[in-house]
Parts: structure tokens; sequence; C-alpha cells
């Protein structure tokens, strides 16, 4: 309870440090991780927004697209390509980004070269690469720790500033089912709501417009589920995505869609980006921790809900990950 209680204090003072500094510096640049996610995207708005709320000059910038699914939260123009920033700034926060590598190869190189580097996040494995640290794992979302940092930052929440926080807890949790929904979470969502938040708006925005591709896309590879003892795996190849005319974030919740099923330890995706470029989505639906298995091949991520990319062909990729997931439990 103890070390506890000096843990919660010592984060607050980090927490307190950070907002003073955004207080105090002007140019303010903002950075996401590739293949950006619902609290990836939902945070950096919130912050960005909050801060320029504070008369901050600030760049939002992200490696790769949008995916579709999240278009909604973004104005036009408010979220910028990596490659198309050229100013220099007095900070750098990399949001949601367990490891530096995660910023893309531009946003890493953007992130290096400023005065001062902050990084926000909540995956366990990260190595605290900034200057400044604020890691939490006991957030369920990056979003949690941003809504804290806002109130901190003496501003109030409202529609513009609770539509991405929301959204950052509610696609981070798999809509509140996921094992890190706690009470706190709950509770910012429900304070979020109270802020302008539309729970129906945003899930219908984030489920229910997908295309017909979407759906031929998961039947191809349902229909080819494999099991192995008690691990469930299943593969997209690029050639797929591309004839569907679908982009690469599609079909993302594949793996929370194979986690459903009975009796399975971990289930997996395997999606190629391009030749020889494969995603590898792990979720665990028991002990096993596949944020183990994820940094084996240099990735990471959370015990239940972790990543790697492998640089082979697809077979190869699924083989090597298979041989390995036996190793670890
Ligand atoms: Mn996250």
């Amino acid at each position: 309870m103890k070390s506890r209680k000096k843990r919660a204090v010592r984060m607050m003072a980090i927490r307190s440090e950070i907002a003073s500094l955004l207080l105090k510096k002007k140019r303010i640049l903002l950075l996401c991780h590739v293949t950006p996610d619902g609290d990836c995207i939902g945070s950096l708005l919130a912050l960005g927004r909050a801060l320029k709320r504070l008369d901050k000059e600030v760049i939002m910038a992200c490696e790769d697209d949008i995916p579709s699914f999240l278009k909604f939260l973004p104005q036009e123009g408010e979220l910028i390509k990596t490659e198309d920033v050229t100013q220099s700034f007095d900070i750098a926060i990399a949001i949601d980004s367990a490891d530096s590598n995660r910023l893309g190869d531009k946003g890493l190189e953007l992130f290096k070269t400023q005065d001062l580097t902050i990084n926000i996040d909540h995956h366990s494995s990260n190595p605290n690469y900034g200057a400044i640290n604020y890691v939490d794992p006991k957030r369920s979302a990056t979003g949690e720790i941003i809504m804290d940092l806002i109130l901190d930052l003496g501003l109030k929440l409202d529609e513009k500033l609770s539509e991405p926080l929301y959204t950052a807890l509610f696609t981070d949790t798999g809509g509140f089912r996921f094992s890190n929904t706690t009470a706190q979470t709950l509770e910012k969502a429900a304070k979020l709501v109270k802020a302008g938040a539309n729970p129906a708006f945003i899930s219908s925005e984030i489920h229910e417009h997908k295309s017909p591709g979407y759906f031929k896309l998961l039947a191809l590879a349902f229909n080819r589920i494999t099991l192995v003892e008690k691990i469930c795996y299943t593969w997209i190849s690029f050639k797929e995505v591309e004839d569907l005319g679908l982009d690469f974030g599609a079909a993302e919740e594949l793996s929370t869609y194979m986690k459903m099923m009975a009796n399975i330890e971990i289930a997996i995706v395997f999606k190629e980006k391009e030749k020889n470029l494969v995603k590898v989505s792990l979720r665990s639906q028991s002990s096993y921790n596949v944020a183990t298995l994820a940094e084996k091949f240099g990735g990471g991520g959370h015990p239940k809900a972790a990543g790697c990319v492998i640089e082979a062909p697809l077979n190869t990729a699924i083989n090597q990950v298979l041989a390995k997931a036996k190793e670890v439990s």
C-alpha cells in the first residue's frame, strides 16, 4: 500500500512537471505511432486542441494515414503527415508509442531533434525513451492520462475535447470489455459523456461504416482459422486486402473476434503489409503473456494485447511465431 501511494505521488509530480512545461513553452509538436489507433489519434487531438486554447503553436502529426473508422474525429487539416513538418519546436511529445521506433522514420527523426522530448504512454514495455517519461501501465488508455493532463492545465472539458478522449478509452478497452477496463476508466468515460461525448454516435462511427469488402476479408480470414493446441491463428495477404479495395488498417478487430473462441489461450492474426513484411497481432485469453512473445520479435504491448512486425514471407513469419509461442507461457 505504501509503495503504491509513493508511486501515485511520483506520477502526479511528473504530470504536474509536464503541465508546467506546457504552460511555459510555446511551440509544441505532438506525434502518434505508426498504424495509428483510436487511443493515439484521440489523445493527440484532445491534447492538441487543449494546447491551442492556451494559445500554443501546436502541430499534430502522424507518419501514416488515419484509418477510415477514425476519420470522423479530426477536422480538415487538423492532423498532418510527419513528412510535411518543417519547423522546429520547444517540446516534442510522443503519444501512446510503446517504443520510439513506433513513431516511424520521420516521426522519430522529428522527435529526437527537438529541444525537449516527452513520452506519454501506458504500455508496460515502454523503455522510457523521452527526456521526461509519463508511462503508466495501470491506465486502460493513454487517453486517461491525457484527460488528467488537460484538467491539470486548468481547462474544462467540452464536446471538442471529450469526443476524442472517449474514443481513446472506448477503442483501447474494446468498448469497455477488455480486462484493462477499471472503475477509473468508467468514471472517466462518464465524465466525458457529461461533457458532451456521444457514446452511440462514436460507437456507430467506429463500428458501423463497414464496406462489403470488409466482410469478404473477414470471411477469407475466418475460413482458414487454424487451431494448434491452444493457439488459434489466421492470416491475410496484402494482395487480398488490395483486391477488395481496402486499406491495410481494415479488419483490425479480427484478433478481437478470434479471441471469442472458447478454450483457447492465444489468438494470432498475421497480416501481410507488403511483400516480406508481416504485422502480427497477438491476443491472450488466459494468463499467457503475449507482450513477452511480441518482444521476442522486437515488438511489444500489453500482457493481453500485443504486436510485432516481422520481415519475412508470410509462411515463414507464421512458422517462426508458432515455434516461439510454445516456449512462452
Ligand atoms: Mn493505447
